[in-house]
């Protein structure tokens, strides 16, 4: 199949373009930069030294395995770019990863909400276009985000409820709470991907993502040259990532406010598992299918207590600080979200043991050398416009 990796420098995007291209498809890159750049301007950069440019990447892995990955160097939004990349490789399944992911970072200040918000919706209404004008038939394998939901205080489904009103009843989108400006985006961009498929016929699966962990994958293990990044500063890192590394270095663990703060979790190995589950088995044409993508649940509490329990199996005394929450977000809440159509599609999943930590561990540690302690203290607070903007 020809599988175009939208986002495909990045912390899955890469992985998975070199899982697709050894399972034999034919893969192309694009990528520009985007998250390079951000950590370049803020001093801060991915703990595991990655190769210098996607094609630099893309000859490393020719070199290791004889096989090939096209790569794009460029921007999403700007559309001559998006067309001339549909025409030219035709694809038959798009994976979206290319946007901006990061919650804090789109909470920094109003430049920072806009860029995230035009980045990641006008990139994806200009992979629509170009699917309805020059790929109709190919299936869209959309990242989006367990946030998407926020924390309501019922089961979260799916991305749809049957709902019973004044005697009458349907089935509509699950309704959203998004938590920041970037988990924003990523509802507007489902409502987006929804209307296409509704009204021009488009086959898509928005991937409603929980916090992924882990640093390797089969291919990342080949050549250090293939290694993919991972980032564990306040802006870009996730919880447990950033807890590993944390554990590593002798920093305290840093959960925020009380703690109790649940999300769904997923393994590095099982987001490739399920990206390629869905690009294996498209949605129909004018389906817009939601699966809810992620293993396990677990508080931040939960999480910093088997991190400080890895420690004490290899000798690590860790300690646990909760810091006040520069976040606005419930700290204790009900949590329980329906995650069964990947497991029925096959996804066998990788669950979070202290063996797979203790060897996370093992991992950043050989390249504890490259850490930047002063990044890992939050400093992005969601405090209100006001607060920032005086008079
Ligand atoms: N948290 C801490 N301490 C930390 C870091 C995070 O307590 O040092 C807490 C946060 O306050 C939050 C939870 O851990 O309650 C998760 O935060 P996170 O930074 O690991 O993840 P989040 O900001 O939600 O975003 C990440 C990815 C994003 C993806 C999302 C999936 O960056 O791209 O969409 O996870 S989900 O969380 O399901 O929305």
């Amino acid at each position: 199949m020809r599988i175009l990796i939208l986002g495909g420098d990045g912390y899955l995007g890469w992985p998975t373009s070199m899982h697709f291209a050894r399972a034999g498809h034919e893969v192309h890159a694009v990528d520009d930069y985007l998250r390079r750049r951000a950590h370049q301007e803020a001093g801060t950069d991915s703990l595991t030294p990655i190769g210098p440019s996607l094609p630099a990447r893309a000859n490393a892995f020719r070199d290791v395995t004889g096989l090939e990955i096209g790569v794009t160097e460029g921007d999403l939004t700007d559309w001559s770019l998006v067309e001339r990349v549909f025409r030219e490789f035709e694809p038959e399944a798009i994976v979206h990863y290319g946007e901006m992911p990061s919650a804090p970072y789109s909470m920094i200040d109003r430049e920072h909400a806009v860029f995230t918000q035009t980045n990641n919706v006008v990139n994806t209404l200009n992979v629509l276009y170009a699917m309805a004008e020059l790929a109709p038939d190919a299936h869209l394998v959309k990242l989006g985000t367990m946030g998407e939901y926020g924390t309501p205080d019922i089961d979260i489904e799916e991305g749809y409820l049957h709902v019973e009103h004044k005697g009458r009843s349907d089935t509509l989108p699950f309704p959203k709470l998004p938590g920041s400006m970037y988990h924003l985006s990523k509802v507007h961009d489902s409502h987006n991907i929804h209307f296409a498929c509704r009204i021009w016929g488009l086959r898509a699966t928005d991937l409603n993502q929980g916090v992924v962990y882990g640093i390797e994958t089969e291919e990342t293990r080949l050549d250090e040259r293939l290694l993919t990044r991972f980032d564990y500063d306040e802006v870009f890192g996730t919880a447990l990532n950033r807890f590993c590394l944390q554990a590593v270095i002798g920093h305290p663990l840093t959960p925020y406010g009380r703690g109790g703060q649940t999300r769904g979790y997923l393994n590095i190995l099982d987001t490739i598992q399920c990206v390629q589950l869905a690009v294996l088995n498209p949605a129909a044409a004018g389906e817009f299918r939601v699966f809810n993508q992620f293993t396990e649940q677990f508080s931040v509490v939960e999480l910093a207590e088997l991190v400080r329990k890895a420690g004490a199996e290899v000798g690590i005394e860790v300690r646990i600080d909760h810091l006040d929450n520069p976040r606005i977000e419930a700290e204790d809440h009900y949590y329980n979200a329906v995650h069964t159509k990947l497991l029925d599609l096959g996804l066998q999943p990788h669950l979070l043991s202290e063996t797979l930590i203790e060897s996370m561990f093992e991992t950043i540690r050989r390249y504890e050398d490259r850490v930047i302690p002063d990044h890992i203290m939050p400093a992005t607070r969601w405090r209100g416009v006001r607060e920032r903007s005086p008079g």
